[in-house]
């Protein structure tokens, strides 16, 4: 079972995420999820229930279905291959993941969101997005 400390919350019995009012950057986003009285990071979505389910959330208790959110993932450091950075692990790539169309942005678009389609996509850094801090256990 999991338990979550605030001002994380359980999210399908999965995970422990909290998502800040803040809109920043990829890189600052990261920074303030570090930055909460119990520290995380940005999430790792590697699970295809939790991606819906974080979905769920996003839609129908916060009521943000127009927003685009950063996670965790990057293909900064080799364009194409995507990993959580706060451990390296792969992305999963393709269905159910990602966007069909997605990711479509190469060199220009190198951090991961959760778009308003409740999937993957790749985004530009420096855009000002909502973000997903996950307390993570390990
Ligand atoms: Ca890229």
């Amino acid at each position: 079972m999991v338990i979550c400390n605030p001002p994380y919350i359980l999210i399908g019995n999965l995970s422990c995420l909290h998502i800040p009012e803040l809109k920043t950057s990829w890189t600052r986003a990261k920074r303030e999820c570090a930055l909460l009285d119990v520290p995380g990071d940005l999430a790792i979505i590697n699970d295809c229930s939790l991606l819906r389910t974080t979905k769920e959330y996003i839609d129908y208790v916060l009521g943000l279905t127009d927003e685009n959110f950063w996670i965790g993932g990057t293909d900064t450091d080799t364009e194409g291959t995507w990993v959580w950075e706060r451990t390296g692990e792969p992305v999963p790539m393709g269905v159910p993941f990602w966007h069909p169309y997605q990711p479509d942005g190469d060199a220009d678009e190198n951090k991961l969101t959760m778009a308003t389609h409740g999937l993957f996509a790749d985004g530009n850094e420096n855009e000002l997005y909502r973000f997903i801090c996950q307390e993570y256990s390990d």
